[in-house]
């Protein structure tokens, strides 16, 4: 059968070819059939497109021509529906292996409503099916790859600890289903050209150190779109690159030759189930269809070197193969064709008439619909615990209550997993166990003592690489656990940017809600260090408020950043939670421990103070300059400032904002990043176009230069706004 794997092939069934002394890897004649079957559908499917994008019926295609062979070996040699799969564009025959139609392809093609990859939102070829554990695809070359490391990563971690895996109420367990299987294996494809990408080295890296059992297949057709194989990797062979990195079975081989390709990959997946480490199988395949439709590859390859390729055509040479060997006979061959042509036509006309997605679906499950972090439901109370002996609680620091939130969390859900740079106490953990050392917990110190109450593999060190971190942690929480990841310095956010901006965000929209990832990725952010200068004082949030699909939470004080976080580690969504680094030890803003269970809504705003003069809009280090100013101004000016912390920027507060600036007429909006396009540009848009009338005066905005924060304190002075800054625009607008 083209859908299921055979556990047990048959052996060589047909007498005359045993008696020949011949065999096919263990591949009988019917597998062989099928796998002739699979082959010619796929080139079938891409002729049909090609055809339909000439006709103008599709909107874009791109093909498998050229990759069959290996596909359908993969396909064989693999389990649908039990190993996982983050598939290459031009993995059509594998896809139709584990079990896809030509039917659910050319409703990709078209964008129907019933498309099973994306509802129409993701072009073509950029699989997704949850039903085979195909997991959805995007179009960036090199992205998935991180990802299939975290999903394996995620298989490993169920296996370890089987009782994470239970549903849980209360929480996005609810709506998290796990499943895993214990020697599963993820397999990841990428393309010659894909290999140049830096995600593809930090996913080899970590799967060989950590060995995990993921099947890396590079489909080497020479070429990236014009770019030559050479021009791309160091001496033209990535197999020799490659051979350095510990724990590995490499193969390499011809990936037009169904049945080589087949015995290379049942030996890979036999390897990376037993645990042994990852595998990898660089594959030559060719390319005879241009890279695309807006590509003649005739402009850059002669003749000469196409009919090298031409002559290796896997569809051709598993013919010729079948004939040869006596398998089929031409007659054969025709009728299985005949029935292919059969039914890929009635393929085509149920595509053509499926109804297409409507305009009103856009902005279905772009956050979960089933868990909404705004509910009143997480507004509670913070519990008061009065030490027995009748002192006052102690009040705690921001990062004391974040390091607490932590704690809780992990200790009431066993799928939370924290890693990132430094956040280990300790990575030789036998200096811990020896009690050599006390340990680090992060440069900030925000996740101390966590390894050691949870143990090494919940609490653990990465790489010092940021797309590594993200995009592991995008895989894992595909697979239903919840990473709360560390990015060191929001200064260096941005190797993770591919990844938190066209992955991340977009798992749940892209695949019409067939897979999500909810993680958070906790950021420390933000200046007023002296002497944090450029590198360690930047601000930013708007880029990431411009991302749909994410949530972002920037508290100012310590009870808000312990009820935002735990709301955040709850939610069904990814969540970017930015702690700012001058408020973790700030005197401002502590607060008693909450409880356990202290959580906070999103998007409602905390009005710090009330007052009817003017509205003062802000977050994050800015809330207690603003206060500062707001204070001075009522006592030397009796102007009474309403001064509302956002705290949460994606979503945001309108409500609160509006009804305050329909009471006092006029808004400043105060921010710490630069002034121009930052987060309050925004708010001040919106309050001029939705309370025009409302107001009294113009909206003003107060912060930064339009310059990077410098290192020496009298330049980061003037760069970032201070409060008299903000004491001197409250004061003229209240004027005004
Ligand atoms: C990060 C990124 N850069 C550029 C592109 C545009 N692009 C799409 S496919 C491609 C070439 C990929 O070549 P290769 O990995 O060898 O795969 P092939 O198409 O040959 O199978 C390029 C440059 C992209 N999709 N993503
Ligand atoms: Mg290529």
């Amino acid at each position: 059968m083209a859908t299921k794997t055979d556990p047990k092939p048959a052996g060589v069934a047909d007498e005359k070819l045993r008696s020949a002394g011949k065999t096919y890897e263990s591949l009988s004649r019917e597998r062989l059939i099928e796998a002739y079957r699979i082959m010619y559908t796929s080139r079938r499917v891409d002729d049909r497109e090609i055809l339909l994008k000439r006709q103008q019926k599709i909107f874009f295609q791109i093909s498998g021509a050229g990759h069959e062979a290996v596909g359908a070996a993969a396909g064989f040699a693999l389990k649908s529906g039990y190993d996982w799969f983050y598939p290459y564009y031009r993995d059509r025959a594998l896809c139709l292996a584990l079990g896809a139609t030509p039917h659910e392809m050319l409703l990709m093609a078209v964008g129907a409503a019933a498309d099973p990859q994306s509802g129409g939102r993701q072009m073509p070829s950029h699989w997704s099916f949850p039903k085979f554990n195909v997991v959805t695809q995007s179009s960036p070359t090199g992205s998935q790859i991180l990802q299939a490391v975290g999903c394996a990563e995620g298989g490993r971690y169920f296996a370890r600890h089987p009782q994470a895996a239970k549903k849980n109420g209360g929480d996005y367990r609810q709506f998290k289903d796990v499943k895993f299987q214990g020697d599963e294996v993820t397999y990841v494809s990428l393309g010659d050209g894909a290999t140049s990408e830096g995600e593809f080295w930090e996913a080899m890296n970590t799967a060989s150190n950590r060995k995990l059992p993921v099947l890396f297949v590079v489909e080497d057709n020479g070429y990236a779109i014009s770019v030559p194989v050479e021009v791309q990797t160091a001496g033209g062979n990535i197999s020799r690159l490659v051979a350095g990195f510990p724990n590995f079975h490499f193969e390499e081989i011809d990936g037009t030759d169904p049945v080589a390709s087949y015995a290379a990959f049942a030996r890979a997946a036999a390897y990376c189930r037993a645990g042994e480490g990852p595998g990898f199988i660089h594959a030559h395949v060719i390319r005879p269809y241009s890279h695309s439709l807006s590509d003649d590859e005739r402009l850059y390859r002669p003749e000469a070197e196409r009919n090298l390729d031409a002559a290796r055509d896997p569809i051709t040479r598993m013919q010729m193969f079948l004939i040869r060997e006596g398998i089929l006979d031409e007659k054969g061959i025709n009728r299985l064709e005949k029935q292919v042509e059969d039914e890929l036509q009635v393929a085509v006309d149920q595509a053509l008439d499926a109804a297409p997605p409507t305009p009103d679906t856009i902005m279905q499950f772009i956050y979960s619909p089933d868990l909404d972090p705004t509910s009143s439901a997480l507004q509670t109370e913070p519990l008061s615990v009065a030490p027995s002996d009748g002192k006052k609680v102690a009040p705690k620091t921001m990062a004391d209550l974040i390091n607490a939130t932590l704690r809780d969390e992990m200790r009431r859900d066993e799928r939370i997993v924290i890693f990132g740079e430094d956040v280990a106490d300790a990575s030789r953990e036998q200096y811990l166990e020896e009690k050599l050392i006390k340990g680090k917990g992060g440069v900030f110190k925000l996740t101390f003592g966590l390894q050691n109450d949870f143990g090494s593999d919940r609490v653990f060190n990465s790489p010092l690489a940021e797309a590594n971190i993200v995009g592991r942690a995008i895989g894992m929480a595909t697979r239903g656990m919840k990473p709360v990841v560390e990015i060191q310095f929001f200064d260096y956010i941005w190797p993770a940017m591919m990844q938190l901006r066209d992955e991340l965000p977009l798992i749940r929209w892209r695949s019409n809600n067939g897979f999500s990832s909810p993680c958070v990725i906790r950021v420390a952010i933000g200046g007023y260090l002296t002497g944090g200068a450029i590198y360690h004082s930047q601000c930013g949030e708007s880029i990431f408020t411009h991302t749909p699909g994410m949530h972002v939470v920037f508290p100012s004080n310590a009870l808000d950043a312990a009820g935002l976080l735990r709301t955040a580690i709850r939610c069904d969504d990814p969540v970017l939670f930015l702690e700012h680094k001058r408020l973790y030890r700030e005197t401002f803003g502590r607060a008693p421990y909450p409880g356990p269970d202290y959580t906070i809504p999103f998007g409602k705003a905390k009005v710090v103070q009330s007052g009817t003069d003017l509205t003062v809009i802000t977050y994050g280090a800015v809330v207690p300059r603003a206060l500062q100013a707001a204070q001075k101004l009522e006592r030397e000016h009796g102007v009474k400032v309403e001064l509302i912390d956002l705290r949460c920027l994606n979503p945001f507060d309108w409500e609160t904002i509006a009804a305050s600036v329909s009471k006092t007429n006029r808004a400043l909006v105060a921010y710490e990043d630069t002034l121009s396009w930052g987060y309050g540009a925004e708010i001040a848009a919106r309050i001029a176009d939705q309370l025009f009338d409302q107001l009294d005066a113009p909206v003003r905005r107060v912060a930064a230069k339009d310059v990077f924060v410098a290192y020496q304190p009298i330049l980061e002075d003037a760069i970032l706004p201070q409060a008299e800054d903000l004491l001197r625009a409250m004061k003229e607008l209240s004027e005004y």
